[in-house]
């Protein structure tokens, strides 16, 4: 077996290990990522598409702006659709702050290209990963490469970013894991198709028959995804079934939604889930290995981040002068915003959604609720700050 080391050893090469991997290389910290799948797979696979504002000026401070700047589109709000009506929130107007549309798989290659030009390690398609002694001085990381080798990595920290159904958080003991969930009768749909947004901005539309959603990643693909059954199949949703079910639910007179070919198609399932704490000993997770949202509110690549930024000063601190407090410290910070963005998520999921067998009392709550988010000034101000992020958090 190949013994190597590093003082950080990072598992996962979505945001949130790329981001870290890169905030780390800024600071003199070395690490290796590693990732089970393939570069092509991880660049393609279709997931988030907004930046909060602070997100977005983060990757362009730290040298991931230029592909950003060039074909992100930045947003002054976002359109609510109800009862047959469509309002825009300004949040430009209400809180001074925008949102960027730039897909998840675009940030994956910028980083990715980014890493590799630097010469820095990034192993993909790792298989038979384990991770040992997290709670001593020298956890380490067994696996092998994709050319079949055994390895071991010695590390000085191990960073757990390998998603919701990866091996990290298993290594949090039973004995201290506290863990908060919610599953909603309900998942999403997504389409990507090439066809001209028949939007310039995102709409998010409450309908009886279920939530669509209007997004897009170009002048020239969209982006939408309808609510359907929580065990729902593709094999039920033919092309022309989705088309006919966006139609229905964005219908508004004089408004027409645009058809293209579908590229894409996939079903995300709907949880809210919370576990705590995220480090023990040596080993500390970030983003989807910690939580998870709903993506109403369009937080989960965010919160990976902001996870990221926080893990990013604690261990070079800890690393490069010793100071440990910040590391320590480092599993309450992530909870205070994890959970303010569960709480914005749900309550987006909660607002907008039509679940199976709702009462006409909880369809008129809903009707109540976007009708005061878009006509109070505050109201509509609270749901702008929550969506377009809170400052990103500096421990130090
Ligand atoms: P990720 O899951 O992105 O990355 C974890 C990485 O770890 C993966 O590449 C995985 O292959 C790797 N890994 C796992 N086990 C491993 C092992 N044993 N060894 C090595 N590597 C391993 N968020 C939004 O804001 N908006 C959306 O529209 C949206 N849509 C989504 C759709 C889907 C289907 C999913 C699953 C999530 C969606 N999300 C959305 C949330 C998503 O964007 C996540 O928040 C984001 O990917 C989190 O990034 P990471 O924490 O890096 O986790
Ligand atoms: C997307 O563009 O994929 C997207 C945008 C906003 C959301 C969820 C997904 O809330």
């Amino acid at each position: 077996m190949r013994r190597t080391r590093t003082q950080v050893g990072i598992i996962g090469a979505g945001p949130a290990g790329l981001v870290l991997g890169h905030l780390l290389a800024r600071e003199g910290i070395d690490a290796v990522i590693l990732e089970a799948k393939g570069r092509e797979y991880c660049e393609q696979r279709q997931r988030a598409g907004v930046l909060e504002h602070d997100v977005a000026r983060l990757l362009r401070d730290v040298g991931l702006g230029k592909r950003l700047d060039a074909i992100g589109l930045t947003h002054d709000g976002i359109y609510l659709q109800f009862a047959g009506e469509r309002h825009h929130l300004d949040f430009r107007a209400l809180c001074g702050r925008t949102v960027t549309v730039y897909a998840q798989t675009d940030i994956v290659k910028d980083v990715v290209a980014d890493r590799i030009g630097r010469g820095l390690s990034l192993e993909f398609e790792v298989a038979d990963l384990a991770l040992h002694d997290v709670a001593s001085v020298q956890p380490r990381i067994t696996y092998r490469s994709a050319d079949g080798e055994a390895r071991e990595l010695v590390c000085d920290a191990i960073a757990g970013c390998d998603g919701f159904h990866g091996p990290s958080r298993s290594q949090i003991p039973g004995a201290t894991q506290k863990v908060w969930e919610r599953a909603y009768p309900y998942a999403w749909l997504g389409i990507l198709a090439d066809v001209t947004p028949s939007t310039d901005e995102l709409i998010y539309a409450h309908h009886p028959e279920g939530f669509a959603l209007h997004s897009m990643r170009s002048p020239t693909v969209s982006r939408l995804y309808i609510q359907v059954a929580e065990e729902e199949s593709l094999e039920r949703w033919p092309d022309a079934r989705v088309w006919d079910a966006l139609d229905l639910r964005f219908a508004l007179p004089g408004w027409k939604l645009e058809r293209g070919p579908i590229r894409e198609k996939g079903i995300t399932a709907m949880r809210s889930f919370v576990s705590a704490p995220m480090r023990h000993g040596r080993l500390f997770l970030a983003g989807d290995a910690a939580h998870i949202v709903p993506p109403t509110g369009a937080k989960g690549l965010n919160l990976a981040i902001a996870d990221v930024v926080l893990l990013a000063q604690a261990l070079t601190a800890w690393l490069q002068g010793g100071d440990d407090s910040l590391a320590d410290r480092y599993a309450d910070a992530c909870l205070a915003r994890v959970w303010a963005c569960t709480y914005f998520s749900s309550w987006m999921t909660s607002m907008l959604h039509t679940p199976p067998g709702q009462e006409a009392f909880g369809a008129e709550l809903q009707l109540a609720q976007l009708r005061q988010v878009t006509s109070s000034t505050a109201a509509a101000t609270a749901l702008a700050e929550s969506y377009t992020g809170a400052a990103l958090p500096r421990m130090a």
